[in-house]
């Protein structure tokens, strides 16, 4: 099943708007943010390395009961394809970028989540950490990808598995993301701590700090 996100002001039939060319793409550009055709790498620290005999991914914390996928087992799991924007907190932004692999809401739907849980703290490897509130998490288009326009995603793009979350600036996109633990209270993430904004919507500009 393939999901376009529609894009913040998006032409639709019987506004009489046209769009087209520069104008739409201004529209579709949150403010700030300049489009590319390179797929910029960014991250901190080495690419780790990836042992598909003891990978896993887990939910942890406020839930009923944990669960723990090997890699097979989680690529089993039903999968969609998402085509969105992405926008990096740097500058750059990225159209109409394809992605495959399991929705977040799928993989909740395998827990049950105890009634205190409001915020998604996401787990990569070697400790990096990104978080979400539940809501922001689950958005529709959301996904746990591995790959990236009808290829498997690149160890630096963060083979195998990444989350993708296209509303918000891309540090959100954890590369080797290995679990999630859901919480009651918010708790910054990796770069949240180092002074990037808590929610980061590109389209308010939430760049860094609050
Ligand atoms: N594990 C991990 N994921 C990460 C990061 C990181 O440092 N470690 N950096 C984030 C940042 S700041 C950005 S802009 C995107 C970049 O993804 P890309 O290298 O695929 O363009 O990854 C995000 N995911
Ligand atoms: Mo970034």
């Amino acid at each position: 099943m393939r999901f376009r996100v529609p894009f913040r002001n998006e032409p639709r039939f019987g506004t009489g708007e046209t769009g087209g060319g520069h104008e739409l793409e201004r529209r579709r550009v949150p403010p700030g943010q300049y489009v590319t055709d390179r797929f910029p790498v960014l991250h901190y620290g080495p690419v780790p390395s990836f042992d598909r005999d003891s990978w896993d991914f887990r939910i942890w914390g406020l839930v009923e009961e944990e669960k723990r996928w090997t890699f097979d087992q989680f690529r089993q799991l039903p999968t969609r394809e998402v085509v969105a924007d992405i926008h990096c907190v740097t500058g750059w932004s990225k159209l109409d970028t394809r992605w495959e692999g399991v929705s977040t809401h799928e993989v909740l739907r395998h827990v049950q989540l105890k009634p205190e849980a409001r915020f998604v703290l996401v787990h990569a490897e070697r400790g990096f950490t990104t978080n979400l509130s539940l809501e922001d998490f689950l958005r529709e288009e959301n996904l746990f990808a591995w790959r990236y326009n009808g290829e498997e995603l690149t160890p630096e793009h963060g083979w195998p598995l990444r989350l993708v979350v296209p509303s918000l600036y891309f540090w959100k996109s954890a590369k080797w993301v290995r679990g999630i633990e859901l919480l009651a209270d918010d708790r910054p993430g990796f770069w949240e701590s180092y002074g990037y904004h808590n929610r980061g919507d590109p389209w308010k500009e939430e760049r860094y700090g609050g």
